[in-house]
């Protein structure tokens, strides 16, 4: 066969499967094997992140729906005293639309509508502003969100907010709430997290406010009276019924469905841990014995093979946690002026509001 004629048949990727290639390509020929934790969100593993949402041991969405169903005003008010807008009391005339929500990775949007119908008590109107990179998800929102909160005009945006600078909507004399909830920002390095903030603080004016959702870290175990355990977060990375390991494990059956790789899943067991040092859950894929996959020729690059010695591991995710401190030097970092910072009974998790100055 020509050289031609086999460049010919290897098969040519879309945009989104050539990233996939470049990532496999990437991490499992680095030393140690590491695969990017957005790989996690195809299809089936969005349906596995949802069913992880809804498990006991995963607080972590429980915790910041109930900050924001007991919060929501205060929150508002707090954001419409920085930022001097007016703000009715739900009796007074329409005042127009003071403040317009911008949702960073919004995805579905579940736990936004808790805030939306909040603010729709405060001003007659709101304009939403979703931006993800999954279409369907970004149709899922407004889907759902214009039926269940009358009121809330929504406006999507299909943009990858890691990469790119995205755009916001800004009607005349309206000031902005950019919303960056569900702990998305613990999956990012430190580095990578806080230029995530920056990019999004050059996008914003002085007087517009940021409400950051982040997971916070346990309590030292010498502390008096610990109220958050390393053990408790650990199952919550590693729950009973095995769902967050299917979730981890389905990082390489996506490899196999979209790039013909021949991973065993069932051959790598889901390891999830707490690195003290660097305040995060690092998930891992362990292989149970010594095996090579394959993953062959494509448009992005030739075949190449993965070998595993038993016990080795392919890093998955990092998930930080953080102290209020952390979190508010993360936010000054990016010129941000922390306000206030809103925990469940529990301390477990932490919604902070701050502005941008
Ligand atoms: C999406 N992200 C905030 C989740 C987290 O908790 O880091 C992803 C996840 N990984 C395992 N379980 C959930």
């Amino acid at each position: 066969m020509s050289p031609t004629a086999a460049t010919l048949e290897v098969p040519e990727l879309s945009a989104s499967t050539h990233a996939v290639a470049a990532e496999a390509r990437h991490g499992l020929t680095s030393t140690p094997k590491s695969l990017a934790p957005w790989l996690f969100y195809d299809e089936a593993g969005s349906r596995l992140f949802e069913q992880i949402t809804a498990l006991p041991e995963y607080y972590l969405t429980r915790a910041e729906r109930d900050i924001f169903t007991a919060h929501a005003g205060e929150i508002f008010h707090l954001a419409c005293r920085e930022t001097g807008c007016p703000m009715s009391d739900g009796l007074t005339s329409d005042v127009g639309s003071p403040i317009a929500i911008v949702e960073l990775g919004a995805g579905t949007a579940s736990k936004t509508g808790i805030l939306l119908r909040a603010l729709t008590r405060f001003q007659h109107t709101v304009l939403y502003q979703p931006i993800d990179i999954s279409p369907t998800a970004l149709d899922e929102a407004r889907a759902n969100l214009e039926l269940a909160v009358p009121g809330v005009t929504v406006h999507p945006r299909v943009a990858n907010y890691v990469t790119d600078t995205v755009r916001i909507e800004r009607p005349p004399n309206t000031k902005i709430l950019a919303l960056y909830i569900g702990s998305s920002i613990g999956n990012f390095s430190p580095v990578e997290a806080r230029n995530i903030l920056a990019r999004l603080r050059s996008e914003l004016s002085p007087g517009d406010s940021l409400l950051l959702g982040a997971d916070l870290a346990p309590c030292p175990p010498e502390a008096a009276s610990p109220v958050k355990s390393a053990s408790t977060l650990l199952a919550a990375y590693d729950d009973a019924a095995g769902v967050t390991a299917a979730f981890n494990r389905n990082i390489l059956s996506r490899l196999n469905r979209e790039l013909g790789a021949n991973f065993r899943p069932e051959q790598f067991a889901h390891r999830a841990l707490w690195n003290r040092t660097h305040s995060r859950i690092e998930m891992h894929l362990l292989s149970l014995v010594p095996q090579t996959a394959t993953i062959p020729a494509n448009s992005s690059g030739p075949a190449f093979t993965a070998h595993f010695e038993q016990g080795e591991t392919i890093h998955t995710e990092n998930s930080y946690k953080f102290t209020p401190a952390a979190i508010d030097a993360l936010l000054a970092d990016a010129s941000f002026a922390p306000t206030r910072t809103f925990t469940d009974p529990k301390s477990l998790f932490a919604v902070s509001l701050a502005h941008a100055v």
